[in-house]
């Protein structure tokens, strides 16, 4: 902690949102008051610059309808009537609640349901997990994001840090991939607009034009879900035109035959079919791909909320093998370098989970709340989620919300959508009032997040509310009763080679620390092979995950259930959507995206007014082509609709929505909408491997609003 002689000190902050930067920040008080938050120059990649959204984060934590004191409710589900009650009666509530609901049902009854509304190893997804395997709780599976994505990572590539994005700036011919950086993770686009400006080609591949695509060299649009398709053509064009680096191949992959026998089923002319996108420009991709180098790939999660998302993936991560990227500083493929050393026990604990414990995947919350089970749902647990707006058919969550022997608890920050049907809502803090360590999924940094002021009111960090937790359930393991410090030294393995050099102590006093790999401008980290796979190659045939059908990734509880997820293919190959499969003569002949907003961070912001303005009413793309068809004209209220749901919002046309697609972005909330947010309108019925929704196979049809 520093003094300057303005009276105001300053603090290390990280962000803890659910995003590829993670940032690095500055806290400043003043007078017991957070004053402003800044980014923390000394992070080189996440620099002094925050995000649009949390550049005035001190205001955030002062915003007037913040949740301060336990409530309990006393209206209806989902009036947002409550009353305040003290910690005691609301812990001894839930005591008694939980009592008879086990005595009842058994403890598989309860159904806890954290997500990633904060990613600190003291406060994020897993921290409350322990707690309900102690209970013999059911256990959670979150396949929300990235499941299948880095499923297919590690099945490839194997769980490698990749590109370094710092190294970005060596490239020359940089893909981003159904990612949307200019707005999703903001701290990338300076290195590959540093690139660009150096000479390189930026390519964009993405449906729909998005902010960072109208910045590309060149925007590619395929149909939605059809990317494995792109990629497996590509490769074959790299094998057919003699553009494979075959000496990197055979010294460091496996299982080409079987890829090259896969990609020939897409010659070009056949995947302009499937995809739309010319044959030529599949050609001169490929052929630009492999000749200009370094060439590196950005890949993000939009692609995966397909069928054959997952797929996709892998044969995406298949490319900078083939075409010897790998070999050159700035070449290769950045996808999540989440693999630093956290020690996943101190939050959750697998191993307090009986074998036959019951597993519910939370994708299918609306499913699983609904419809009958053995033993039913009782009791539900919410923290770091918005369930309401972020599963996949909110409708029929809705429904299953609404259930009024449904006991709910929500830990909140804000009266959510979620909120509204608790129970008893627990109040949480925020960055500044907490302690926490924070790991990216987009960089090389571990940053430290230490408190700066006061909780306000009655507000409990997520460690803390644990804590009460347990107690209240008269658990004895140590394991609940670590203090923050314990766990903070604890959270990281500073033993590993990762980690050489640095400690708890170095951490404190820089705030931001970069795991031990060579600098950006050295770094090539498969150059000479090194996959970390079982074989130590690249495999494009997988020896890995094919059988199981899944893969734990080392962090988040994710997937457990092995007997119920289908086999992977273990060699890329395509599947068609299911719903949006490309007949246009049904019901609902446009295809519903939905993916993130400029403004928000997931659900969180849409309540605050004056982000609200700075991002827009749900606003609804729609192509001219489309739009004639039906009388639609920007600025008129549209509802967009199946069988599931109806969202209303603002017809904006507009060729960046490509044609047969509709684009609305996530994150609104339903109670402060017109119709229901985009969850309304998606199905939790199909899911990609891995258990990824297929948020995106959403098949729907757009009408003015006359209702
Ligand atoms: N501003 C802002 N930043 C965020 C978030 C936010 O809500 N707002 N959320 C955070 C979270 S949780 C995540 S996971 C990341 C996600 O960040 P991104 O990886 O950028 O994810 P999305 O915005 O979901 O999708 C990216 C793009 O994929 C495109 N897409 C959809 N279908 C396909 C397809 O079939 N093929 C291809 N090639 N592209 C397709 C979409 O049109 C979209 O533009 O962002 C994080 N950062
Ligand atoms: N249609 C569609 N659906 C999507 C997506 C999409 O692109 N399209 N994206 C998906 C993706 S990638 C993701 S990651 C999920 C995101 O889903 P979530 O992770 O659930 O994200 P949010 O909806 O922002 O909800 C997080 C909640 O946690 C609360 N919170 C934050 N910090 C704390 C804390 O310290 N303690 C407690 N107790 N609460 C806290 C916030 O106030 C917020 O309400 O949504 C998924 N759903
Ligand atoms: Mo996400």
């Amino acid at each position: 902690m520093s003094l300057d002689n303005s009276n105001i000190e300053t603090v290390f902050g990280a962000c803890p949102h659910d995003c590829p930067d993670g940032c690095a920040m500055l806290f400043d008080v003043k007078d017991g008051e957070l004053i402003k938050v800044r980014g923390n120059p000394a992070n080189t990649y996440t620099t002094d610059r925050l995000c649009a959204k949390l550049n005035d984060y001190h205001a955030h934590h002062y915003n007037p309808d913040r949740l301060l004191y336990p409530m309990r409710r006393i209206g209806p589900k989902g009036s947002g009537e409550f009353e305040r009650i003290s910690w005691d009666d609301a812990l001894s509530t839930i005591r008694e609640r939980w009592q008879s609901i086990i005595s009842e049902f058994g403890a598989e009854a309860i159904l806890p349901y954290g997500y990633a509304g904060n990613l600190g190893l003291l406060n994020g997804p897993g921290c409350g997990d322990a707690l309900f395997n102690k209970l013999g709780a059911t256990t959670a599976e979150k396949t929300f994001c990235v499941s299948s994505s880095i499923t297919a990572q590690i099945m490839t590539i194997g769980p490698t840090l990749g590109t370094d994005p710092e190294s970005f700036v060596h490239a020359k011919f940089i893909i981003v991939w159904g990612a949307n950086p200019v707005s999703t993770h903001s701290h990338l686009w300076p290195f590959i607009l540093k690139a660009q400006r150096g000479g390189a080609k930026v390519v964009v591949i993405d449906p729909f034009r998005t902010r960072t695509a109208a910045r590309a060299d060149w925007h590619i649009a395929p149909r939605p879900g059809t990317d494995i398709v792109l990629a497996l053509s590509m490769i074959h064009t790299l094998i057919s035109d003699n553009l494979v680096d075959h000496n990197y191949v055979r010294d460091y992959c496996s299982g080409f035959e079987e890829l090259a026998e896969s990609a020939a089923n897409y010659p070009a002319n056949k995947a302009q079919e499937i995809t739309g996108i010319a044959a030529q420009d599949i050609r001169q991709l490929a052929q630009e791909y492999a000749q200009t180098q370094p060439s590196v790939i950005r890949v993000g999660v939009g692609l995966e909320r397909h069928q054959s998302g997952g797929q996709a993936m892998r044969a995406i991560d298949c490319l900078p093998a083939l075409v010897g990227a790998w070999r050159h500083v700035g070449g290769g493929l950045l996808h999540m370098p989440i693999f630093v050393p956290t020690r996943q026990e101190q939050s959750s604990r697998p191993e307090w989970i009986d074998p036959d414990t019951r597993v519910l995947n939370l994708v299918q919350i609306g499913k699983h709340l609904t419809e009958e089970l053995d033993p039913p749902v009782k009791a539900l647990f919410v923290w770091n989620a918005n369930p309401l707006v972020h599963a996949p058919d909110s409708n029929k969550v809705q429904q299953g919300f609404e259930r009024e022997d449904l006991f709910t608890v929500v830990s909140e920050q804000f009266m959510t959508d979620t909120a509204r049907y608790a129970d008893i809502v627990l109040p949480a803090t925020m960055a500044a009032e907490q302690n926490d360590i924070l790991t990216s999924w987009g960089h090389f940094y571990i940053n430290l997040n230490q408190k700066a002021i006061e909780p306000p009111g009655e507000t409990v960090a997520n460690s803390e509310l644990f804590r009460r937790l347990a107690r209240t359930m008269n658990l004895d393991d140590p394991h609940f009763y670590r203090s923050d410090l314990e766990m903070l030294r604890n959270s990281l393995d500073w033993d590993s080679p990762m980690l050489d050099g640095e400690s708890f102590e170095s951490l404190q006093e820089r705030g931001t620390i970069r795991v031990k790999v060579p600098p950006a401008d050295e770094y090539a980290p498969h150059a000479e092979g090194n996959f970390p796979t079982p074989t130590g190659k690249c495999e494009f045939v997988s020896s890995i995950g094919a059988e199981s059908g899944f893969v734990v990734p080392p962090f988040r509880q994710m997937r457990m259930d092995k007997q119920n997820s289908a086999p992977i293919n273990p060699v890329p190959i395509y599947e068609p959507n299911i719903e949006c499969n490309g007949s246009d003569d049904g019901a609902y002949p446009l295809q519903f995206l939905s993916p993130k907003s400029h403004g928000f961070l997931n659900s969180e912001y849409a309540n605050e007014a004056h982000k609200l303005k700075v991002q827009g009413e749900q606003a609804v793309l729609i192509n001219p082509v489309d739009a004639a068809k039906r009388g639609i004209e920007t600025g008129d209220e549209v509802k967009v609709f199946n069988d599931r749901g109806t969202l209303v919002g603002d017809a904006l046309v507009s060729d960046k929505a490509l044609a047969g697609t509709i684009v609305a972005s996530f994150g609104y909330w339903t109670s402060l909408s017109r119709g229901t947010g985009v969850n309304g309108l998606t199905s939790s019925e199909r899911q990609g491997f891995a258990g990824t929704p297929c948020f995106y196979d959403t098949a729907v049809e757009v009408l003015p609003n006359q209702d």
